[in-house]
């Protein structure tokens, strides 16, 4: 065991456009309750406790999604690196720990790697570590958020193939008309033949999917919470977390799992300079997670110009990897996914 390296070895790239990131929080929380109903945006989520709390999710025996999507990347590692080739440059989304991106290091040996996160100090602390433990990888790290269009940073254009990863389902949070948008966004950053390789939860049984929200130890309401634990520290209201119960159930129609917090009783809440009222039982929803059969994300994926190359799944079917590759023409401009 080594200390951490007190000079870091990754290339920071600050791709954080907004100017007030505190006043974006303030105003989409205040738009998301003065809203009928209420909302909240689960990119949120993630402040390093959030970025910790979604980590502790992951090992619960509920939340199959992440060792499902493992057991693929570790069974079908040398498949992935005969379709991404060497010297690729990997980019990976929402990298957060980055610990599901190793076995594919491991196996692809790209050129390049380059993390891209909404949160900024967990980020900088997953990249050093992966700069640490693999010496003969160039480690970059780009702040932003993905949900508005991206370049890549010079430097990475040389060498192999550029390869999107965007693991765990994460794309499962976008109505399907928005990772349309998302995606397209990532087919126009990357040149004809670039990769996109990608997690998608499957359509499954209620009962599976709604045990993988609702973990027994209370992790996931806690992830919930959080949320308004955020609005009280960062933001200086007077919301109590304690008086929201954590709700997490299976829309069929949408085929989404929705996240709820719903109010214990009638209440108001100061948020920033206004009083929201909140009748009892009223939720505000924080969360979407889309599931998808083979065949409709492959659809959806073709409609951003995206061709599929591969698709693979674990032993007991749970969840699904895809490979495509972006074609040589494409029929969108990059577009923000905030409306307005
Ligand atoms: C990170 C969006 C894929 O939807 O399963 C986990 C987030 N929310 N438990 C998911 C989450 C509640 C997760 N994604």
């Amino acid at each position: 065991m080594s200390e951490a390296p007190m000079t870091s070895a990754v290339c920071f790239h600050d791709q954080h456009y907004t100017l007030d990131i505190g006043q974006d929080f303030l105003d989409d929380a205040i738009a998301g309750l003065l809203n009928s109903p209420k909302w909240a945006s689960p990119k949120y989520f993630y402040d390093y406790r959030g970025s910790q709390l979604f980590d502790a999710i992951c090992t619960q025996p509920e939340y199959y999604l992440t060792r499902a999507e493992e057991k693929v990347l570790t069974d079908r590692a040398s498949e992935i690196a005969e379709v991404v080739g060497e010297n690729a440059t990997l980019i990976e989304l929402g990298s957060g720990a980055s610990r599901k991106v190793r076995t594919l290091l491991e196996a692809v040996k790209p050129r390049h790697y380059l993390g891209v996160d909404i949160s900024r100090d967990f980020l900088i602390q997953s990249t050093e570590r992966l700069a640490a433990d693999y010496p003969w990888l160039d480690v970059h790290a780009a702040w932003a958020d993905f949900t508005s269009p991206m370049h890549l940073p010079s430097g990475l254009d040389a060498g192999g193939r550029p390869v999107v990863f965007f693991p765990g389902s994460s794309i499962g949070n976008f109505t399907p008309a928005l990772a349309r948008t998302l995606l397209s966004n990532l087919a126009n950053m990357l040149p004809p033949g670039g990769g996109l390789l990608i997690g998608v939860d499957r359509m499954k049984d209620r009962e599976i999917l709604e045990q993988a929200y609702n973990d027994a130890a209370g992790v996931t309401a806690a992830f919930n919470r959080n949320l308004l634990t955020r609005y009280e520290i960062e933001l200086g209201s007077d919301i109590d977390p304690e008086q929201f119960e954590h709700r997490a159930f299976l829309n069929e129609a949408e085929q989404r799992i929705e996240m709820h917090l719903v109010s214990r009783k009638a209440q108001t809440v100061a948020l920033g300079g206004l009083r929201i009222p909140f009748d009892a039982g009223e939720s505000i929803h924080t969360e979407n997670s889309y599931k998808y059969s083979d065949e409709d994300f492959k659809t959806l994926a073709a409609h951003a110009g995206f061709e599929s190359r591969a698709l693979w799944h674990d032993p007991d079917r749970l969840f699904s990897v895809h490979y495509f590759e972006r074609g040589s023409t494409l029929e969108f401009l990059p577009e923000s996914l905030i409306p307005g």
